[in-house]
């Protein structure tokens, strides 16, 4: 929530003073226009059907998935909602059974007036982050905090520090409920740090639990962040003392960090660290007792925050995913971010097939004119059982004037190396402004993609059911057979190499 996003809100309401409002939702059955707003261009793939997963009248945005390693048809996605009692933001979960047909929607336990746990007394919850393991749990994550004073002083730093810890919350019921929950790292320091925007990974050999995050430490002003990671080795109970991987007490700005963990338990992070303008990596062979000293992946140039010409910020985050199939690019790495060196952002990923000891050089995902102008971002990641990897992602590329929002798939079957097939994941373009928490519009800060077992399921902030009268977001999403879609559907210049 703060850090180097807060420093983001300081610049999104300066920049929301003379930008244009909203202008609608714009269906587009049949295709994207052509250049200049023409017809149609054709052959052009139909996107999936959507699904409303959190629909509810208030704000839902910031979408995590994850779909069942041991039934694709159940998936849980985590997300901030502001249907709660006191109209507090808190962190949800939704559940679906049957492939995204229906959801059920519900709270993690703790807000004012809800259930109590070990979240019970904190103000807020957000940040959500959730994985399924082999057999079918499901581990959440996210940050707790207390804004002090109130937020409705304005004053984004005063509002930003207090107390803050990182929750993991627990299913083992196929996640329908998320009971179990206990503070991973509790507040130790307040007013002095604040936990943030935590990432949880599962060891399927041994069962450990990962979490990772960024600390930052509050002075007179920001001072340092440091990269941590904590360990269960008793499914979530209990969590050990923070190793820091990156980052000290006075310098340092690591925030965005992915973290996988391999066949061989091996894990592994990927983060930016803005003051370097770089992409960082790091890996503990050890499970998680210390961590390789981090190395460069690829320098970057960070996007402004907002992007023009919308008002919603735009931080920007790594996510990482690992090919668990049984292929020859088996254990290989994929990491994702967006860089803004053309002069508009672009998705890109870097590969590595030899457990992190080198990666490839960065490969831009999005297929359309570099330097265009168009904004892609908020990039997601997953890789299918024959190693095909699969990135989600914002693009404006349907809107000449780089406003409207529509979420984009993009292929590579070749172990990252290309990206041939871009596709639209949405069914809608939509204006991310017309989601709005106060005054600030506000979609979250990241979407995301799963997969198991045949299915490629990713969500993200919409805004397609609200009017510049009536703000609102919900978490669409869409849960893709992928093959029969690219059996069926119709791409320009793209032969899919089946295995
Ligand atoms: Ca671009
Ligand atoms: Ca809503």
């Amino acid at each position: 929530m703060l850090g180097t996003r807060g420093r983001k809100l300081f610049a999104a309401v300066a920049a929301a003073v003379i930008l244009a409002v909203a202008v609608g939702v714009l269906y587009r059955p049949g295709g994207p226009a052509g250049p200049s707003g023409g017809p149609p261009v054709e052959p052009y793939p139909v996107p999936p059907p959507n699904c409303p997963v959190a629909d509810l009248p208030g704000e839902t945005t910031e979408p995590s998935i994850a779909v069942s390693r041991k039934d694709n048809n159940t998936i849980v996605v985590g997300g901030n909602d502001l249907n709660t009692p006191t109209g507090i933001v808190w962190c949800g979960h939704y559940v679906t059974h049957d492939g995204g047909k229906s959801w059920k929607q519900g709270l993690i336990g703790g807000y004012p007036r809800g259930p109590r746990n070990a979240l019970t007394g904190f103000r807020d919850t957000c940040d959500s982050n959730v994985v399924s393991d082999s057999q079918g749990n499901f581990y959440y994550v996210g940050v707790a905090y207390n804004r002090v004073p109130p937020p409705s002083i304005p004053s984004a730093r005063r509002t930003m520090v207090g107390p803050s810890a990182i929750f993991f919350a627990k299913s083992t019921d196929n996640g329908d409920t998320f009971g179990q929950v206990v503070l991973a790292r509790p507040s130790a320091l307040t007013h002095v740090q604040f936990n943030d925007k935590p990432v949880v990974a599962v060891d399927d050999n041994t069962g450990d639990l990962y979490i990772a995050w960024s600390s930052f430490h509050i002075g007179a002003v920001f001072g340092g962040c440091q990269l941590m990671v904590i360990r269960s080795t008793d499914g979530g109970a209990s969590w050990s003392s923070p190793v820091t991987v990156d980052g000290s007490l006075t310098s340092g700005d690591n925030w965005g960090v992915s973290i996988v963990v391999d066949q061989n338990s091996t894990v592994h992070l990927g983060w930016p660290e803005y003051s370097l303008n770089a992409i960082r990596y790091a890996r503990s062979t050890d499970r998680g007792a210390t961590f390789s000293a981090p190395v460069e992946i690829a320098a970057i140039v960070y996007q402004p925050s907002p992007l023009p010409p919308t008002r919603f910020r735009t931080p920007m985050q790594t996510q990482m995913a690992i090919d668990r199939g049984t292929k020859n690019t088996s254990g290989s790495l994929y990491l994702v971010w967006v860089d803004y060196a053309s002069g508009d952002t672009d998705v890109y990923l870097a590969s590595s097939h030899d457990a992190g000891s080198t990666w490839s050089d960065p490969v831009r995902v999005n297929n359309d004119t570099e330097s265009n102008g168009i904004d892609q971002f908020f990039a997601a990641v997953t890789v299918t059982d024959e190693g095909w990897v699969h990135v989600g992602f914002y693009d404006r590329r349907s809107d000449p004037e780089n406003r409207m929002l529509e979420y984009w798939w993009a292929i590579s079957f070749d172990g990252g190396a290309s990206f041939p097939l871009n596709m639209p994941m949405s069914d809608v373009a939509f204006d991310g402004d017309l989601s709005q928490e106060g005054d600030l519009a506000f979609i979250g800060d990241y979407t995301g993609m799963s997969s198991a077992n045949g299915t490629v399921a990713a969500v993200w902030c919409d805004t397609r059911r609200a009017t510049e009268s009536a703000p609102d977001s919900d978490i669409y999403g869409a849960v893709v057979p992928y093959k029969d879609l690219l059996k069926t559907n119709k791409f320009a210049n793209v032969t899919v190499p089946w295995p």
